[in-house]
């Protein structure tokens, strides 16, 4: 049976043990309704490092606000619903209703002169198509306003509360610092539950910044997450990085025709004012430049884009006569949202029942923690899962792996970290074979793999660790080869 299925099995037993338990109920059908919701991805970093940009970009409208509101002093959650509804949660409490309030590049609650801390979290209901498939939950930012807004975005990602918030984080950083990195790293309390490398991967975000703007500006950003992909620490802490540059990615979504066309009307300037229209954020505004274009619509598209955003688009446009539709989606591959949203798609939203099943776990080892039963059947069951979950076995082999305690040739370690950085995913993924998708190949190189990684599991003089691994590698295979 595969983990999800274990795990509510588990919450059953949990069921009838706490039969006539209000608290540990009411907790109970919180963390079954969750199991059935959107998987849950958090957007954490520092202030100001493009977080709540990242997050319209992702999706598609103007959601988190940038300036000072009620949505960027709390955590907040962007999640589907049939209808635009808001609702405030303090600690311990109901959800209470309150006024959603939609502004020209945000949406916001209306002040309930609330103290920082005393909301858990804001909950904004928003029918989209995008937050069907994960709900996004915004942070203010760790390192951030005020000591006290750090540590509630901290008690949130790290599920003090008795489910726990994010089954997935998104963890964005302009470079990566020293306070991140502890942060990332308590995030991965090597505890079920908790972010993974497997379930948390990073972006460096405002890409566009790290070039100064330049037109190869992503470049010297997809070096950077490159260097950070290979980096030993960074891979333990995150499954991958992405360069994004966020401005530039939620501008493409909102591109009209009266932008494309004052981009276009940009293009036909004679070499020199073209130049210097696009020379720095003054100019662009500046009237005395380029005077037969609008000032307000130059403004604009500053504010959407950004200056890098304004010269990729005219380039764009000038070199592949491109319409606005075509501008819209060559500014959202160059930004990098893309490839970023493939990645979410492929780590995340995929293996989301693996994910969503490892939240649970953790929430229910909280439950038995604060209410210890009186009898051992829940404790013991799970304690079973977990020890018996081959998905929890590879989750660890992944950060064996990745942190370095496991000794095996180039080769082999190519072979599991194809393996492990694909659970959750179909058998074929997780192959790496180039054999397609013939059935009769794949369980022929799956029972030549079984062989040789049973006979590294056996061999006398393999330290414990890397027997244990490669006996998880075996395993794994014997899985993927009784589904073939
Ligand atoms: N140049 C540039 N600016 C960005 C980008 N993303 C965000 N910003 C700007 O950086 C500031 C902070 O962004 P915000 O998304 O609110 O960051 P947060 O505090 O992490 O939520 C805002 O002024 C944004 O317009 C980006 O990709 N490029
Ligand atoms: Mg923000």
């Amino acid at each position: 049976m595969s983990l999800f299925g274990q795990v509510l099995q588990l919450l059953e037993i949990a069921e009838r043990t706490y039969v006539g338990h209000p608290e540990a109920t009411a907790t109970l059908e919180r963390i079954r309704v969750r199991m059935v919701e959107p998987l849950r991805v958090a957007i954490a970093g520092r202030v100001k490092s493009g977080k709540s940009t990242l997050l319209n970009a992702l999706v598609g409208e103007p959601l988190a606000a940038s300036d000072v509101g009620e949505c960027t002093r709390f955590v907040t959650w962007y999640q589907a619903g049939g209808s635009y509804r808001a609702f405030v949660q303090r600690h311990g409490r109901e959800a209470e209703q309150v006024r959603l309030i939609r502004r020209t590049h945000c949406v916001d609650v209306e002040p309930g002169g609330w103290a920082d801390g005393e909301l858990e979290r804001i909950v904004v209901e928003w029918p989209s198509r995008r937050l069907r498939q994960m709900t996004l939950i915004d942070t203010p930012g760790l390192g951030s306003l005020s000591a006290q807004l750090g540590r509630s975005t901290e008690a949130q990602l790290l599920g003090e509360q008795d489910t726990s918030p994010a089954d997935a984080v998104v963890y964005v950083v302009r470079h990566l610092h020293g306070s991140d990195v502890r942060f990332l790293e308590a995030l991965h309390d090597d505890d079920v539950g908790r972010p993974f490398p497997v379930n948390s991967l990073i972006v460096v975000g405002r890409a566009d910044e790290i070039g100064a703007g330049r037109l190869d500006a992503m470049d010297a950003a997809a070096r950077v997450a490159e260097r950070y992909r290979r980096d030993p620490q960074v891979r333990q802490l995150g499954s991958t990085a992405v360069a994004v540059a966020g401005l530039v990615a939620f501008g493409s979504t909102q591109l009209t025709e009266e932008h494309h066309r004052t981009i276009l009307d940009q293009t036909r300037l004679d070499p020199d004012a073209a130049q210097m229209l696009l020379r720095s954020v003054d100019d662009v505004v500046d009237p005395a430049i380029a005077p037969g274009i609008d000032v307000a619509r130059r403004r604009e598209l500053l504010n959407l884009l950004g200056l890098f955003g304004m010269r990729l688009a005219e380039r764009l446009v000038a070199e592949g006569h491109l319409s606005a539709a075509e501008l819209a989606t060559a500014l959202r591959v160059h930004s990098g949202l893309d490839e970023l949203q493939r990645v979410i798609g492929e780590q995340f939203v995929a293996r989301a029942e693996v994910l969503k099943a490892r939240s649970a776990m953790g929430s229910l080892k909280r439950l038995v923690g604060r209410f210890p039963p009186s009898s051992d059947t829940l404790v013991a069951g799970i304690e079973r899962v977990e020890a018996g979950a081959h998905e929890f076995a590879e989750l660890r082999l992944l950060l064996a792996v990745r942190g370095g305690g496991v000794r095996l040739d180039p080769t082999e370690e190519h072979e599991v970290e194809q393996l492990v950085s694909t659970i959750g995913l179909p058998a074929i993924e997780r192959l790496g074979l180039d054999c397609g998708a013939d059935p009769d190949l794949t369980r022929h190189e799956l029972v030549t793999r079984i062989g040789r990684w049973r006979r590294r599991a056996e061999t006398p003089l393999a330290d414990p660790a890397t027997a244990a691994a490669a006996s998880v590698v075996a395993r794994s295979y014997e899985g993927l080869l009784a589904e073939s």
